[in-house]
């Protein structure tokens, strides 16, 4: 037992490593659960007792030694890696990354969008910084219609034809009338901006998306039918919608149009104030002043028009109480939905 203990002792001066990891393999091999100084611990236990003093006097030597060295080593190594280029621990886990993921709104309004698409209406989309007549004057918006005031609107110009944010994207629309040939078969998506005091239920800043079709023999059964479509396609196929009587300038007649409530499936709850109905967007025949000041013969042709707010939407079909939370963009809101990663 003497000469294996002066033999590791020669050896354990001799000891080098480059590596941490080296380091831990002597530790191992030397001072682990069977390595081989702990071994030679085990074997004490057998030595003879007039021999046990001397012995155990060299093999604490051993172990106070081999300790020692590998803390050298160690210090040794510490140095040189503060000295030299950084290191790195390549069997270290990687950092997690947070990948981005599509905003609820930008994913509603995609939806939105698809479903049109697949009953042939295009996208059509303008400016957000418009003039007057594109926002106002082609939709018959009269000169005193309290839209047209600083209170509702953000004004970048003022003048005869001013220069401001537009309010809905119907001015996408006309622009589409100016350009595009009959018939037409659009929706508009865009963000669109008014004066108002930010709430839980309003903001300066929202989205909407618009459709316009016009055509010949375009009637009010066909609007209440493609608003039905996207009812059900939007919230389900049990969705029912009802129409009630409304006032827009650009549309004659208009509506409301509210859908069945999800939720309580109409029998009425919190979320649809016990009416058994939400509202979801508004609609209407396209105003026959707003065809003749867009150059189209509406002794010819008709048309129906649509309008909603997506926040509304993606509001109603994630149960979100508060419309300020699609603009805070607290993470921990956004991961509720399956499309942040
Ligand atoms: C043209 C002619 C008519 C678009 C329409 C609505 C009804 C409507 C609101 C819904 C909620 C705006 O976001 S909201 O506040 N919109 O109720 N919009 S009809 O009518 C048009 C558009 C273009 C040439």
């Amino acid at each position: 037992m003497r000469e294996k203990i002066e033999q590791l002792l020669a050896e354990v001066e001799q000891l080098a490593a480059k590596k941490e990891q080296e380091i831990e393999e002597i530790r191992v091999r030397l001072l682990g659960k069977k390595g081989t100084i702990t071994q030679l611990f085990d074997e004490f236990r057998d030595v003879l007792p007039e021999q046990k003093r001397e012995l155990g006097q060299v093999l604490n030597t051993l172990k106070v030694a081999a300790t020692k060295k590998i803390d050298e080593l160690r210090t040794i190594l510490d140095e040189s890696m503060d000295a030299d280029e950084p290191q790195y621990d390549l069997t270290k886990p990687g950092d997690r990354l947070d990948l981005g993921g599509r905003h609820p709104i930008s994913v509603t309004k995609a939806e939105i969008l698809s479903i049109f698409n697949k009953y042939g209406y295009d996208l059509a989309e303008g400016p957000e910084i418009e003039d007057d007549w594109h926002v106002f004057g082609a939709l018959n918006f009269p000169p005193e219609h309290p839209a047209r005031d600083m209170q509702d609107t953000f004004f970048i110009t003022e003048g005869e034809n001013p220069v401001l944010l537009r309010t809905h994207t119907s001015s996408a629309q006309v622009r589409a009338m100016e350009t595009m040939k009959l018939p037409i078969r659009i929706v508009c998506p865009g963000r669109v901006f008014r004066n108002e005091a930010i709430s839980a239920r309003a903001h300066c800043i929202f989205h909407q998306v618009e459709g316009l079709y016009i055509d010949k023999n375009v009637s009010f059964a066909d609007l209440k039918q493609a608003v039905l479509l996207f009812a059900r396609e939007m919230f389900g196929e049990q969705a029912q919608i009802r129409l009630r009587p409304s006032y827009f300038p650009f549309t004659e007649p208009s509506a409301e149009v509210d859908v069945s409530c999800n939720i309580c499936g109409g029998k009425g709850c919190n979320i649809c104030k016990g009416t058994g109905w939400l509202e979801i967007m508004g609609c209407g025949m396209v105003d026959p002043n707003v065809l003749e000041a867009n150059g189209i013969d509406s002794k010819v042709y008709t048309g129906f028009a649509f309008g909603m707010g997506v926040e509304r939407i993606a509001m109603l079909k994630w149960q979100v109480k508060d419309l300020r939370h699609y603009f805070e963009n607290d993470i921990r809101f956004l991961r509720e939905f399956d499309t942040v990663v």
